[in-house]
């Protein structure tokens, strides 16, 4: 690791986020692999905002090839990379480290994340406590938020993420990342812990809204997790 990255990540560690960084997704090891989680509700729970083929090709088939990519990658990788804890792993994600660990390693966690992110859909579905709190300070309300999230997600240019972080001032910020990479990635611009994530792969929507990516972003609200976003908010 070059002295500034490690420099940035001792100071994260210090103040507390990285070591408390969400972490609930099991770690590689010579004796346990990294393994697919369940997803917290049925593959038909999130309809008619996901399709229920839709949610069973994208856990099933995609993430899980991110799992057994990952696990492969690792087998032949520097010994730096193995028996690390996912986020552990994330924090090595620099211009040296694999591209088959980065991206099927970023797969696995961004999407591991992304599942505990929804929920069936909620009428006047929106954030609370502090979440709430600090995203009407910093944003001015929640449709404001809303409106530059959205422009964001609709900004990825190909494959890639939205996001909302918390940096490590303890401000949120909303950005995007190409690809699979996520913002605990040193690799990336944007830098911070994920409050909450939105997939803009069109592996994510494709079938259900064909081009229609801004449909898609819009009914995202109806689906959001709101008490996971506020615990990623408070790690
Ligand atoms: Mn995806």
């Amino acid at each position: 690791m070059k002295r500034r990255q490690f420099l940035k990540l001792s100071a994260l560690a210090g103040a507390g986020l990285w070591l408390g960084a969400p972490n609930a997704w099991g770690s590689a090891s010579a004796t346990a692999d990294f393994s697919l989680p369940s997803l917290p509700f049925a593959y038909n729970a999130l309809a008619p905002i996901i399709d229920a083929q839709t949610m069973e090709i994208h856990h099933s088939k995609h993430h899980q090839a991110y799992v057994d990519n990952l696990n492969k990658a690792l087998k032949t990788a520097d010994a730096k990379f193995q028996n690390k804890e996912l986020t552990a792993l994330m924090a090595l994600i620099d211009g040296q480290a694999p591209a088959a660990i980065r991206n099927n390693g970023g797969g696995h966690y961004n999407h591991s994340l992304f599942w505990k992110l929804l929920q069936p859909a909620k009428a006047d579905n929106q954030p609370k406590g502090d979440l709430k709190k600090a995203i009407e300070s910093q944003f001015g309300s929640f449709d404001q938020f809303k409106a530059q999230f959205q422009d964001a997600a609709m900004k990825v240019f190909g494959s890639g993420w939205a996001w909302l972080i918390k940096t490590k001032e303890g401000k949120l910020q909303i950005g995007t990342t190409a690809n699979q990479d996520n913002p605990l990635m040193p690799i990336t611009t944007l830098q911070g812990i994920p409050v909450l994530a939105l997939d803009v792969w069109e592996h994510a929507y494709y079938l259900q809204y064909q081009n229609k990516r801004k449909d898609y972003v819009q009914n995202f609200w109806q689906i959001v997790n709101w008490s996971q976003a506020e615990a990623n908010f408070k790690l």
